[in-house]
């Protein structure tokens, strides 16, 4: 009977239990976005530097989904978004105008806001204007805790942001094994009593 209501109770607590581990898409078509970006996305744990702002897609700046995108302000050379917890890669579709510049790099980072040690680079070349394209940034070692979007000044677009966060131990997860544990030990004292 014990035993029977610890699993219930073990199941009925991991259904309560939001998804974790899947990877997290940012369109900027939510309800709410506001013209600065900022901590709007703290929820999911994606944190946008002040000089990244919502921009309404055109003909020569395209969104990949929907009617918008994110793109830095004016002047600014590099956009950073910082990550609450680990995360194992780094992916978005880009768009840039810039014919007398070389590149859009997209780094990754140990540190929050571009901090800490350098992981992994991907880049396009700036004259794609129009066309929507993509970039991505992995970790191995599951590390990355912030990006930079780095040109020689603003010409560029981000839509459909995913990132990949590192499953960690929840507090929940702690407490189901200690659950299980416990109910374990209680079915062994109980065969152990009845065997007498
Ligand atoms: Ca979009």
């Amino acid at each position: 009977m014990k035993r029977t209501l610890l699993l219930t109770v073990a199941a009925v607590i991991t259904v309560s239990l939001p998804a974790t581990g899947g990877p997290i898409m940012l369109t900027f078509e939510e309800p709410g976005v506001p013209d600065i970006i900022g901590d709007f996305y703290a929820p999911f744990g994606v944190y946008f530097d002040p000089v990244w702002r919502l921009t309404s897609a055109s003909g020569t700046w395209p969104s990949h989904s929907g009617r918008f995108t994110v793109s830095t302000i004016s002047g600014a050379s590099a956009g950073v978004i910082t990550f609450e917890g680990p995360v194992s890669s780094v992916s978005g579709w880009f768009t840039t105008s810039s014919p007398n510049r070389p590149a859009l790099y997209l780094e990754a980072y140990t540190g929050p806001a571009g901090t800490g040690m350098f992981i992994a680079l991907d880049w396009i070349d700036l004259r794609n204007e129009g066309v929507m394209v993509p970039m991505e940034v992995c970790s191995a070692a599951n590390d990355i805790m912030s990006v930079v979007l780095r040109d020689s000044g603003n010409g560029f677009t981000l839509d459909d942001l995913c990132v990949q966060p590192v499953p960690e131990p929840t507090t929940m997860s702690i407490l189901l094994a200690g659950i299980a544990c416990a109910g374990l030990r209680q079915c062994r004292i109980g065969v152990k009593g009845y065997r007498g």
